[in-house]
């Protein structure tokens, strides 16, 4: 049994196409705590997050847009994740994947304070590893994962508390990596396994790999789940769809195994844009994942007679 403290962050300024600040009520009409509840889970729902107003920070790249909304973001989100790592598994209700800088932060912080590993599990397309100052979309949605194994770049951004060593993180399911990003990726020992490597390898090995190596270290380890993860075939709510995403049952091995490892210790779900979705199906399979994470087997269910 896990108590469950679902944070709304209904951030909308990393990217450019509004919406997915509706994703934390997509959510929660789509059965969040009911579904965490059936599996016999306590639920503390804390509402959504509101940041302090932005303090008109500035910084080199004029691309850049909302910087002083996404700090604001990035401290409050920061502070309720580390203080919620008190209290149970926080679960971060998107907003678009710039919230994943004040989550990883928060965790992060905590784990230092705990004394054990931060690892990071990155269920995305994309690799998010722009700086403040590489990005030419000035998208910060795509920064997170630079800041939280502490580039250089981020200025004006509050320093990261406890930058992640790049070998304890793995993204996972990586097809749309710019030139700019994967040269920087190069110079990291972070795991990268893009769709070519899950297409040779499969999902499970490489998984087990990683989450074998957070086991041994007594990590804490925190999953960010990016709706584009997934094939826009299935999940069409969200504003960057990559062909080629994981299909249902990968998806759903995935969270299985996540379970079974029992070392999830925090989870961001993303870029939900409920405006682009399909009488509610994305967020509907966004929640079914999170059950499989937290213990549903969706293939082990009774077969219905016909
Ligand atoms: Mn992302």
């Amino acid at each position: 049994m896990t108590h469950c403290i679902l944070i709304g962050a209904p951030v909308d300024e990393g990217q450019r196409r509004p919406g997915c600040l509706m994703g934390p009520a997509a959510y929660r009409v789509a059965g969040l705590a009911s579904t965490l509840i059936d599996l016999g889970h306590t639920v503390e729902d804390r509402g959504d997050l509101s940041p302090a107003p932005g303090r008109g920070q500035a910084c080199a790249n004029p691309a850049v847009h909302h910087l002083p909304e996404i700090i604001a973001w990035t401290e409050a989100l920061r502070a309720s994740g580390c203080s919620a790592m008190e209290e149970g598994m926080p679960i971060f209700l998107g907003g678009d994947h710039a919230l994943a800088l004040g989550s990883l932060a928060g965790v992060a912080a905590h784990a230092r304070a705990a004394g054990r590993p931060q690892f990071v599990l990155w269920l995305d397309a994309h690799s998010d590893f722009h700086t403040v100052e590489t990005t030419t979309s000035g998208n910060l949605h795509g920064t997170p994962l630079a800041y939280a194994s502490g580039r250089a770049g981020f200025d004006p951004f509050p320093a990261f508390p406890a930058p992640i060593p790049g070998r304890n993180i793995c993204m996972f399911g990586i097809r749309s990596v710019d030139s700019a990003e994967s040269a920087a990726l190069r110079e990291t020992e972070i795991i990268v396994n893009d769709m070519r490597v899950l297409d040779e390898r499969g999902i499970v090995a490489p998984l087990r790999e990683f989450l074998d190596r957070v086991q041994a270290e007594n990590g804490m380890l925190h999953v960010s789940l990016d709706v584009d993860f997934l094939d826009p075939s299935i999940a069409p709510a969200v504003g960057t769809t990559v062909p080629g995403g994981t299909t249902f049952r990968e998806a759903h091995l995935v969270c299985e195994l996540l379970h079974e490892s029992g070392l999830m210790t925090s989870l961001d779900l993303v870029e939900l844009n409920p405006f682009l979705d399909e009488r509610g199906r994305t967020a509907k399979l966004m929640v079914d994942l999170v059950g499989s994470l937290m213990g549903r087997k969706v293939f082990d269910r009774p077969t219905h007679s016909y």
